[in-house]
């Protein structure tokens, strides 16, 4: 079983859902970084704007100014660099900065330039399916099949505008404009996303359908459990990559899930 890449989040925001205003200060950020890289991060991904349901929005200026310097300071202490923006402005000069991904979490849909600027900055790209932000009411009648055919369609535009096949990643978006029900059937039909061939990221961490299995109250980071269970079931089903606040117990939870698979210690 080859081990998922682990992303760790860094949420350089003010109003982040689980992790706001932590490290808004770039030093903070950076430090924090570190750790995650620390803890067996494989790429940080450094985000500048909260996709929470009535989150501030930020323009792409003042996300750059948050992300950029964190950005080029991770990336000068060898750690790989994923940047989280729907912005392409944003995601060129992050990776002019270094960053190696550009994790988009509309899928091309907010920023008509994002497609052909990723296309031109030969960055991997990570097209996420989103209807609209966690909260967002919509109802899917077959929720695994409109997620994957709208994901093949992002696909689509992504490579007609220049992307090249192989350095696109798809992830059904957990969470957004999706109820708990939505995403343990999109966790289900993992294997079937897989089997498109394509990479499957999973972005499961500390969302709320997790925080559902906890008594009432719990604090956020009792969420970090059930994300690392999560990593360990995404790992045996062939994801290509996790993306959690929490690296070390994910890390952990992919050691347990490689020993148990293979029968090796
Ligand atoms: N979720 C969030 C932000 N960015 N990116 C991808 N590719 N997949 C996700 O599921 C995803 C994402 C929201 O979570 P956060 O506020 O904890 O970063």
């Amino acid at each position: 079983m080859s081990r998922p890449l682990v992303l760790g989040v860094l949420n350089v925001t003010p109003d982040s859902f689980s992790d706001g205003g932590e490290h808004l200060a770039p030093d903070a950020a950076v430090a924090h970084g570190l750790r995650l890289t620390a803890d067996g991060a494989d790429l940080v991904d450094v985000g500048g704007e909260s996709t929470r349901p009535g989150a501030a929005p930020v323009t792409p200026a003042e996300e750059a100014g948050r992300v950029l310097p964190v950005v080029a300071a991770l990336v000068a202490e060898g750690v790989r660099v994923s940047i989280d923006t729907v912005h392409a402005s944003t995601a060129e000069a992050a990776v002019d900065a270094g960053a190696v991904v550009v994790n988009d979490v509309s899928g091309g849909t907010a920023d008509p330039r994002m497609l052909a600027a990723v296309a031109a900055t030969g960055a991997e790209y990570v097209v996420m399916h989103s209807l609209g932000p966690a909260g967002a009411a919509v109802t899917y009648r077959d929720v695994v099949r409109e997620v994957a055919d709208e994901l093949e369609r992002r696909v689509a535009a992504a490579v007609a505008a220049g992307i090249p096949e192989q350095r696109i990643v798809i992830d059904p978006g957990l969470g957004f404009a999706k109820g708990a029900a939505d995403n343990w059937r999109l966790l289900a039909a993992l294997p079937a996303f897989v089997a498109t061939g394509r990479r499957v990221l999973v972005g499961a961490s500390r969302k709320r359908f997790l925080g559902a299995l906890l008594p009432d109250g719990a604090p956020m980071a009792a969420r970090d459990l059930p994300t690392a269970v999560v990593s360990a079931l995404a790992a045996r089903d062939g994801a290509w990559a996790v993306r959690v606040h929490d690296v070390a117990a994910t890390r952990l939870a992919l050691e347990v899930a490689a020993r148990a698979a293979e029968g090796t210690a």
